[in-house]
């Protein structure tokens, strides 16, 4: 039988932070072996906010060598950047025509991001979960691991699939989400009831993978706590709680786990402990990543062999939608 496809894919839009770290790649790692896994380097969403030329194309190749680092095996997964295979920009306008913008105004990604970069409101922007669903598609994917914020998105391609199958015939399989339960939403240290994120503007907020362990400690030290000298996670206390799960998360052990072991200890002492864990999980993958960077063969030829398979996917089922659509494919 053949294995169920996995796609998922990071914009190389900034430094990764800790969050991406939990709510994907690392889910990635243990996924990897099950799975036929696709992951793209989504530098056509990226560019929906603005972004400097020189660093986009330069992001892309450090986020590759971050996933190699990590653990994500080229000979297993289709790692590839999604602008090389322009199937998706083809699927992205086929679908265009069955999205409405009604439920495209209602997402809260664009809600938020139109907020914050008010002065560019593009398509691309409003388009972005269409795009998303187009990756997704594409592959013929069974499972979609994201973090919590991407749930939203991810519907949308379920519903675009469905859709488009209702009309034109059975052409998309609906993927599932995955979400991670631990971890999958790792918040802010300086405001703890929003997600941590890579484009925050003020950098104590979150955690860089690229971060030297000085800065990783010094940032958990000013991370904001709650009233009280209680460590126990729960609604109230949302910074505890972040810094909980987090200690959790790159501990290998459950936010109760956590809570046992500090038990009676101080703030001071737990956002230190957060921080070493943080900082000891951190060093391997850095040091591997920059090894990597220094391979520029290398990681090419990952790049390069990602490219032919995915375009290959993706090629299969781009043709199957133009038939379906009516669009005249040559005699
Ligand atoms: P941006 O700040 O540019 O919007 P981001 O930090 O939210 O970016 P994305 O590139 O949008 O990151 O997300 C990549 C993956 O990481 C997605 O699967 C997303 O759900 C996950 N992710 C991002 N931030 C977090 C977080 N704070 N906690 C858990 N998962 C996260
Ligand atoms: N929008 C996603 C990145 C992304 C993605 C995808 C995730 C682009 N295409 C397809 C899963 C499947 C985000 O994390 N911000």
């Amino acid at each position: 039988m053949e294995n169920k496809v996995l796609y998922s894919a990071v914009q190389p839009s900034g430094n990764l932070t800790i969050g991406n770290y939990a709510g994907a790649i690392r889910n990635w790692v243990a996924l990897q072996n099950g799975y036929d896994c696709f992951f793209a380097m989504a530098d056509m969403h990226a560019i929906t906010v603005k972004q400097e030329p020189a660093l986009l194309r330069r992001r892309t190749l450090e986020l590759v060598s971050l996933y190699l680092a990590c653990g994500i095996d080229p000979e297993k997964c289709t790692l590839y950047v999604q602008s090389q295979v322009p199937q998706h920009a083809e699927l992205t306008w086929v679908l265009n025509s069955i999205a409405y913008v009604g439920e495209m105004e209602r997402m809260t990604q664009f809600k938020d991001k139109s907020r914050k970069h008010a002065d560019n409101i593009n398509m691309g922007l409003m388009d972005y979960p269409v795009l998303m669903a187009a990756d997704i598609l594409l592959y013929q994917t069974d499972l979609v691991p994201v973090g919590a914020d991407q749930k939203q998105h991810l519907e949308i391609a379920r519903d675009l699939a469905s859709r488009f199958n209702n009309r034109y015939g059975e052409t998309f399989r609906v993927p599932e989400p995955y979400i991670m339960k631990e971890g999958a939403k790792i918040c802010s240290l300086q405001e703890p009831d929003k997600k941590m994120s890579k484009s925050d503007e003020n950098p104590n907020a979150s955690v860089f993978l690229s971060d030297d362990r000085d800065t990783i400690i010094r940032k958990f030290k000013r991370a904001v706590t709650d009233s009280g000298n209680e460590i126990c996670a729960s609604e109230e206390k949302k910074g505890v709680t972040n810094l909980l799960t987090i200690y959790a998360t790159f501990k290998g052990c459950t936010v109760s786990e956590a809570e046992k072991e500090f038990e009676g200890k101080g703030y001071g002492d737990f956002k230190l402990a957060v921080g070493e864990v943080v900082a000891d999980a951190l060093a391997p993958i850095q040091a591997e990543q920059q090894r990597l960077l220094a391979d520029k063969g290398y990681v090419s030829s990952v790049l390069k062999a990602g490219q032919e398979r995915a375009f290959k996917a993706a090629r299969k089922t781009l043709s199957k939608v133009y038939r379906k659509v009516g669009f005249y494919q040559g005699d």
